[in-house]
Parts: C-alpha cells; structure tokens; sequence
C-alpha cells in the first residue's frame, strides 16, 4: 500500500501519524511519504499560537465540535505524560473579554472550570464589562511539528521537499491513496470557491511574567480582530488581525502598531517586553472543514483521496479528531480494496 500524504503542517503531519500508528501492522507494507513544499519553521502551523479554542458560534457541521472535544481529551490525556514538553503542550488559564454579555460557548464544558468573570476580575480590564475565565491548553506547533516529525521518521515515514502541482501527477506515481492536508493552498490543486486566506498577523514576545492568556472579543462579533495575547512555552504571542481574502505575505506595519498599541493597552507591562519576532500567515478559512473521500481515476490507475483541509483559525484545536476522521475513512478505502482489515479496537 503506497500513501502519499502531501502538506506537512499540524494536519498532514497528524494524520500521518494517526493512520501509520492504527495501520501498519495490517498492511504489511505500509509504504508512506510526505510530500510539502514548506516543513516547519515555514508553515502556518508555526505562526499559530496554539491556544485550544474552537470560535464561539457553533459549527455548521456538527461533528466539528465533536471533534474538537475529541483533540481536547486526546491532549488532556498528554499533558503530564513525559512527552509534554517536547510535545509543546501545557496548561494554561486566562481571560476572554467582552464590552456586553454574550452567551455560553459550546465548548464550556469540554475546557476545564468555565465560568463567568467576577467584578473585581472586571477590574483589571476597564474597557471590558462581561467575561469568561478557563483553564485550557497550550499547543504550540513549532514543538509540536517537531515531535511528529520524529515520531514519523521513527516509523520509516519518509519526507519530500516539493511542490505537488496535481493530484494527477501523483496518482501516476502509482500511488494507491493520497491524502490531502494542503490547508489554505489546497485550492491550487482543484478549485475550492469555499476556501478563503484569513490574513493574520503576530509579533511573539519575550514576556515570562505574563502567565494567563487574555482574549478581547470585537462588539460586532467577527473573531481575533480585536487584541489578543496569548502566553506560549517560551514567548508570548500578540495578536489581534483577521483579513478575509488577503494573500499579503508581508508583515504590515499598521497592523504591526495596531497589535501593539491594542496589546500595550490591556497589558500595559508588556512595553517593556522585547520583541522576538514577527509572522504573517493564512488560516484556511472555509464554512466547513472538507474531510472527504473521493475517487480519482488517471489511464489506469484507480486512486484514492482523502480531503482534510480548511480549518480555519482552530487547526490546533481539532486537528486529532480530524486525524481520527480521516484514519476512519482510511479503513473504508481499505475495504473496498477488498483489502479487508478488522478494525482495530482503538478505533
Ligand atoms: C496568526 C494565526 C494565529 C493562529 N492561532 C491559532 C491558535 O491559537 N490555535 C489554533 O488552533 N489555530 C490557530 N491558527 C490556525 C492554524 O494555524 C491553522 O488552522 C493550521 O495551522 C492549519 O494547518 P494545516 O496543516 O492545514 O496548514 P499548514 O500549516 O499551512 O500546512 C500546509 C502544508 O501543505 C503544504 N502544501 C500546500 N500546497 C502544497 C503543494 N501544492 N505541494 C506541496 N505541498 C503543499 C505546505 O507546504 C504545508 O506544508 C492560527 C493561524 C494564524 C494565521
Ligand atoms: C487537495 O486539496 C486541495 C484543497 O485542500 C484541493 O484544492 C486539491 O484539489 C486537492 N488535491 C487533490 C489532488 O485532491
Ligand atoms: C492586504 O494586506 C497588506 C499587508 O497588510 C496590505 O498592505 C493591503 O492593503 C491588504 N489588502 C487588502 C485588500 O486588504
Ligand atoms: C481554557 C480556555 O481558555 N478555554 C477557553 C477559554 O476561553 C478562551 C477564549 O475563547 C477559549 O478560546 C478557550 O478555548
């Protein structure tokens, strides 16, 4: 069985790993490559500053809050094993703001001791007059992808550096099931009106005193235009842009002081903080996630490809759910190779 997965960011990298792990003892062999264009440091993934937070409106899709719980428990079952640190993963408590009261996330019973702000809390935080406090998690996908790097490379996994520039070629390469994980790129190898750049932007700090995240939400509700500051493993991610349609790779130096200046005001210590770097990158904006199978005829071979792309501004978040989606959907191939395999019990 030869698997091309093509995308090495948080989501092709965990898929990766979740289908070797539940099949290579079945398939004898498994033959499978990554094939990106970018590895970290360069993706996407590496801008993210981790934090596990789905949006606050429910999914359309519905099995995109089931999924994020199930990346939520899957890292919560992680985090005082001794991979955490090289995992990147932590916990981490903090602030989301709002300048009216809002309702309940759905996700508040998935992070751990939801519950609302008390007025001394509100205190701190004069421009903000209702709000949430939680313990969450911390993902940061510089360690993160470096760790399933390993993990891959362990298990014979072996990495491309190039462009795919289609599916076709890479069927004819006599590949038997390709899985897509190109995020905001994906439209390049087959037209996808859906999917979208979110333009954001980020400067990452050196700030260790800063211990909670603090999350403002804008009054007209659209989601990380207003600031935001999010304390990692080793620095501190300041952020706080959303541009929809704009593939602008260059750092822009309005939305350089509009960071700071937003940051500096709901934390005014962090002016003193000194300024490590600083990242643009594209969530792959879509209504749903496309989590699919379809089937891919070039002359004679008969390919098959499993879609997982388009999460947005929460990758980190449901990316090993998506993972355990797309290892399911492995399976089905599977069968109808009539390369019938019992399901692991795992599964
Ligand atoms: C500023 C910012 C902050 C964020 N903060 C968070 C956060 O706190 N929490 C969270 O959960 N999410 C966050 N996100 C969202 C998160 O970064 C994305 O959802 C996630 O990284 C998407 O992962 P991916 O693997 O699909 O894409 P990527 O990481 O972009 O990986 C795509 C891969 O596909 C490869 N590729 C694409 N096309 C081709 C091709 N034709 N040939 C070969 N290779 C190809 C690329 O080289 C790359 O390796 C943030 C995003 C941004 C921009
Ligand atoms: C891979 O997915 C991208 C979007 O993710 C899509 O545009 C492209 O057509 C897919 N490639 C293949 C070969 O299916
Ligand atoms: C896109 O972003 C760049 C860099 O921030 C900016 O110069 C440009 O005006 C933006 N374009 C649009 C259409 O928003
Ligand atoms: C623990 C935690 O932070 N959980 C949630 C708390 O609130 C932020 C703000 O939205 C969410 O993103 C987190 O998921």
């Amino acid at each position: 069985m030869r698997v091309v997965v093509i995308g090495a960011g948080v989501i092709g990298l965990s898929t990766a790993l979740c289908i070797h792990e539940r099949y290579h003892s079945v398939l004898q062999p498994l033959d499978m490559k990554v094939y990106a264009d970018r590895f970290t440091p360069l993706t996407t993934t590496d801008v993210a500053a981790g934090l596990w937070q789905p949006y606050l409106s429910y999914p359309s899709n519905p099995q995109e809050a089931d999924w994020n719980q199930q990346t939520f428990d899957f890292l919560l079952s992680h985090v005082h094993s001794p991979n955490a640190e090289k995992m990147g993963l932590a916990l981490i408590s903090g602030y989301n703001l709002f300048c009216k009261a809002v309702p309940d996330p759905f996700w508040k019973d998935t992070v751990l001791g939801f519950r609302k702000l008390t007025p001394r809390e509100l205190d701190m935080f004069p421009n903000y007059n209702y709000g949430w406090f939680n313990t969450s998690l911390i993902l940061e996908g510089k360690n993160y992808l470096r760790w399933l790097t390993e993990r891959l490379t362990e298990r014979g996994v072996k990495f491309f550096q190039r462009k795919v520039e289609s599916l076709e070629e890479v069927a004819r390469g006599g590949t038997d099931v390709i899985i897509n994980c190109t995020g905001v790129w994906a439209g390049a190898l087959q037209p996808d009106p859906l999917l979208q750049p979110g333009r954001g932007q980020i400067i990452k700090v050196d700030a260790p005193w800063m211990k909670h995240f603090i999350i403002t939400h804008d009054p007209d509700g659209s989601i990380y235009k207003s600031p935001y500051i999010i304390p990692g493993i080793q620095t501190v991610t300041l952020g706080g842009i959303f541009q929809l349609g704009n593939w602008s790779e260059l750092n822009n130096i309005q939305d350089h002081n509009m960071i700071w200046e937003g940051c500096c005001r709901l934390e005014p210590t962090l002016k003193d903080a000194r300024i490590v770097g600083e990242w643009t990158g594209f969530r792959p904006v879509r209504p749903q996630i496309r989590l699919e199978r379809e089937r891919l005829c070039v002359g004679t071979s008969n390919t098959e490809v499993i879609h997982n792309y388009g999460h947005g501004g929460f990758g980190l978040t449901i990316h090993w759910g998506c993972a355990l989606e797309a290892a399911k959907l492995f399976g089905k191939v599977l069968e109808g190779k009539k390369l019938s395999v019992p399901p692991p019990s795992h599964l």
